[in-house]
């Protein structure tokens, strides 16, 4: 295929409620979307960086500079592309992999289109259905939370992810363990950890958790190591493992023994697949994380999410967990899970009216810089 015209779409979608995370209150979701316009046809991706660089380096503004003088121009250049070329296209520019997983999605969400083939069954997927989970977000007060808990379980969520920090941790958690004895249940701290003070970690233990999540530092996979060795709890890294040979390390040297895969994190469905096939090789779960996406980037989770390896329920909670209205059709519960699209390419179409309606603004991205 050739790419023809490529556009930047940013706007601002509310949340239907604020949440807040050791890397800040997202009241509203600042959205990059690209779109790719193909001699075969269009295809849509999605940017899941935040505004701000505080949950990895990555940010909204730099995505955007990245996309429009790096990632794009030399896609232009070339007179027969594959979707599954862009990684290596893309190498000479370090970082970005949320920008690069949305030209990712995007081109493979056109080439897939054209071959009438979805995502899921173009990675390898074999399941229609599968299994999600919520997140909660720290709040309040642990009376707050617990109702919190409570109506997203009454919605049918089979699994809850609590964020954690200094302060906000043993008491808030206990507390749903205590109200909620059965539920599956584990913590996400967003490295706001520092090792010096693992041993409040260690409280963790006796609340029957299903992991405990990222709790140092993106690089200091030692510390996380160290901890696996003194808690009876599964450490997940999530922000430690951007690529395939992080993914390896961390095995490795027994870091971690579950695996959270985003897919704008590891720099697109592909490497994200990668990786899935290493933990599947090794025994080791992996389940797909989330970032709050629209429609667009919730269809590349429940796609990669598809895939056999993927054991645990994913942080992929239906659109109406953040969003009033999508910008596609909403991804809705059933029971505590949710519907793979079955349809060509990412198997969601974009409302581009809302989107305009939304104040969405578009820039044309061209060949040549
Ligand atoms: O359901 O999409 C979702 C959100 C899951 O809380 C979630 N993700 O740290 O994993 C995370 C967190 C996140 C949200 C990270 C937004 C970055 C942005």
């Amino acid at each position: 295929m050739r790419l023809e015209a490529a556009e930047l779409v940013r706007v601002t979608i509310p949340l239907v409620g604020a949440f807040t995370a050791a890397f800040g209150t997202l009241a509203a979701r600042d959205v990059l979307l690209v779109r790719l316009v193909t001699d075969v046809g269009e295809g849509w991706g999605e940017c899941t960086t935040l505004a701000e660089p505080f949950y990895n380096e990555e940010f909204f503004d730099a995505s955007a500079i990245v996309l429009r003088r790096w990632l794009l121009p030399p896609l232009f250049q070339r007179s027969e592309l594959r979707a599954d070329e862009v990684r290596s296209v893309a190498s000479r520019v370090k970082g970005f992999a949320a920008a690069k997983a949305a030209v990712e999605m995007a081109l493979l969400d056109a080439e897939l289109r054209h071959e009438g083939r979805s995502l899921s069954s173009y990675l390898g997927g074999t399941r229609s259905r599968v299994d999600v989970g919520v997140v909660v977000g720290i709040l309040g007060s642990v009376h707050e939370l617990c109702e919190t808990v409570a109506r997203f379980v009454a919605e049918g969520y089979a699994r809850v992810k609590l964020k954690i920090e200094p302060g906000w941790d043993h008491q808030p958690a206990s507390a749903v363990r205590e109200a909620f004895d059965t539920l599956p249940l584990q913590v996400d701290a967003n490295a706001a950890y520092d090792p010096s003070s693992a041993d409040r970690l260690l409280a963790l233990d006796g609340l029957n958790l299903l992991m405990i999540e990222q709790p140092f530092a993106a690089d200091d996979i030692d510390a996380h190591r160290r901890l696996a060795t003194r808690m009876a709890t599964p450490i997940c890294l999530d922000e430690s493992i951007p690529s395939l040979n992080a993914a390896v390390t961390a095995l490795d040297t027994g870091a971690c023994s579950i695996v959270n895969l985003k897919v704008g994190r590891v720099g697109g469905v592909i490497e994200a697949r990668r990786i899935h096939d290493l933990c599947r090789a090794r025994g080791v779960p992996v389940w797909c994380g989330g970032m709050a996406e629209t429609g667009v980037g919730r269809a590349a989770n429940v796609a990669l999410a598809s895939l056999p390896g993927f054991t645990l329920p994913g942080d992929i909670s239906a659109s109406s967990r953040y969003f009033a209205r999508d910008v596609t059709a909403p991804f809705e519960l059933v029971g505590s899970s949710l519907a793979v699209p079955g349809g060509a390419g990412l198997g969601v179409s974009v409302d581009d009216d809302f989107l305009t309606e939304l104040g969405a603004t578009r820039e044309v991205v061209r060949g040549a810089r």
